[in-house]
């Protein structure tokens, strides 16, 4: 507020009686804010808005939402720097909401411990969260992405800082002893280039889950060129079904730290061009980064997964050399898989025992005792370098192929071209000629992995699970229409509500 201002209007009422004075002091600070504020072509400032600005339709949000608030589909949100949901409240977004992480603060929203976050959209109407860059310019990691955080277990403590945030508060930490926890629901809602790399090992991913709870509902969710991982799960146990990865740069599929959740019908598309240092995976899973036998053990339960490599045919020239396997389970993680497809890695499934080195507890051992599964999938294509199935040592590899090819299908020579109807399409700004255009996912009626699929092992036999006849993510019905989007750099988000067309 102008000091001025102030002034000049206590010394107005400096003879008035008290009761009378405190009055006038409200009503008439009420029309000194108003002048103030309605004009400054007398000297006088503009008073600012206290958080960001709001025009006709655009709202800035920056600092901490500490009460309910609702946002909504006539307005386009921008998230400046970390924007924290604290104080135990919710946030609710309608259907079409768009919010635009903005690029220079490295916009992020974090859903802190007790908050919640209600974003439930529609098959038509999805919650789109993109980069504040323009139509046509947006690359991935423009800015942060979308964190949850929970009061569920993870293995490092009941309040561990979440990687990727700078914040020394409790609001930067997630850790709980209560896996039923809620952090809110996310369905139909769509997160385009987002995942910053701040350091190694200090990276927003796409959508971070640390100690998200299993009261939480995480169904139909997009992740579109993340600069990270798509997904990343530090403990917790929160499932999810119906997720995407389209076009990731690092892990599409990442889980640590005791996360113990189920995940159901998830696919990952992935570019050739496009690979991270670190190594790109589509599953990257650690029980934590020393590989030590901390509780919770990483032990999330996939089940049809479709991870599309960047090998569409036997060719494997033009494959970014960063790309490693189709799955790289390792640190003593003990995650288990089922009723899933993994075509056209450069390398297969690779049980890492590398950390802790020489230790009797580590990713094969797990396999090997059953307490981590990998049965009933389908590995195709992943065969390039020799190494379908990889392991730390030659006597491991020799006890671990004979359980994995016992259990499951190697197909070296077949692609993903053999199961789905057309899946190496991309938008048109990351790929030209004709794998320009809208993928399909949907499976061909000569696919191999159209039947198959079983639930009988304890692990998998959970009301969760779909009891779907076929492996991986889709059968024949595409349930990606309508809110998922392939090239949404074309899309223009400058007008409210306009989430899948100009
Ligand atoms: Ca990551
Ligand atoms: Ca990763
Ligand atoms: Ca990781
Ligand atoms: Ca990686």
């Amino acid at each position: 507020m102008n000091l001025s201002c102030v002034y000049t209007f206590e010394e107005r009422n400096r003879n008035k009686k008290m009761k009378r004075k405190l009055l006038l002091v409200l009503m008439s600070a009420l029309v000194v804010i108003t002048s103030c504020s309605k004009s400054d072509s007398d000297g006088d400032l503009v008073i600012p808005p206290i958080t960001g600005g709001e025009t006709d339709n655009a709202v800035t949000v920056t600092g901490d939402i500490t009460a309910n608030t609702t946002w909504t589909a006539d307005k386009i949100y921008l998230l400046k720097g970390n924007v924290f949901v604290t104080n135990n409240v919710t946030l609710t977004i309608e259907p079409g909401t768009i919010i635009k992480g903005d690029k220079a603060t490295k916009g992020a929203l974090i859903i802190t411990r007790g908050s919640q976050i209600n974003a439930t959209g529609t098959a038509t109407a999805p919650i789109v969260f993109t980069s504040s860059v323009a139509a046509g310019a947006r690359k991935e990691g423009d800015w942060g992405g979308l964190i949850l955080l929970g009061r569920a277990k993870n293995n490092g403590g009941t309040s561990v800082s979440i990687e990727g945030i700078s914040d020394a508060t409790d609001k930067g930490k997630h850790g709980g002893d209560n896996d039923a926890d809620n952090s809110g629901t996310l369905k139909y809602v769509r997160v385009e280039f987002a995942g910053i790399a701040l350091s190694p090992d200090n990276e927003i991913n796409g959508i971070t889950f640390g100690s998200v709870g299993s009261g939480t509902t995480v169904d139909f969710v997009e992740v579109y060129r993340s600069g990270d991982d798509a997904y990343e799960w530090f403990g917790g146990a929160v499932n999810a079904k119906h997720l995407l990865a389209i076009d990731t740069w690092d892990d599409d599929f990442d889980t640590d730290n005791g996360f113990s959740g189920h995940i159901q019908f998830a696919l990952a598309q992935r570019l050739a061009a496009t690979a991270d240092v670190s190594g790109s995976n589509g599953f990257e899973s650690d029980n934590n980064s020393n590989g030590t036998n901390d509780l919770p053990q990483t032990s999330a339960v996939f089940s049809n997964v479709t991870v599309l490599g960047p090998v569409e045919k036997s060719d494997m020239s033009n494959i970014n050399a960063n790309f490693q396997h189709a799955a790289q389970i390792r640190r003593n993680s003990a995650i288990s898989t089922f009723n899933s497809v993994f075509v056209g890695y450069t390398e297969g499934i690779f049980y890492d025992d590398a950390r802790p080195a020489n230790s009797t507890v580590n990713s094969s051992k797990a396999l090997i005792d059953g307490v981590s599964v990998f049965s009933n999938n389908i590995v195709a294509g992943c065969n390039g370098k020799g190494n379908q199935i990889k392991a730390s040592s030659p006597a491991t590899l020799t006890t671990i192929t004979e359980k994995l090819t016992a259990e499951n299908s190697f197909l070296p020579a077949s692609y993903a071209s053999a199961f789905y109807t057309d899946p190496y399409k991309f938008a048109s700004d990351i790929a030209g000629g004709t794998r320009a255009g809208t993928p399909n996912f949907t499976q061909l009626s000569t696919s191999a992995a159209l039947t198959g699929a079983a639930f009988t092992h304890a692990k998998a036999n959970v009301a969760f699970f779909d009891k779907v006849a076929y492996k991986g993510a889709f059968g024949t019905e595409d349930w990606s229409t309508g809110w998922a989007h392939y090239n949404p750099n074309s899309l223009d988000y400058t007008t409210p509500g306009k989430v899948t067309s100009n």
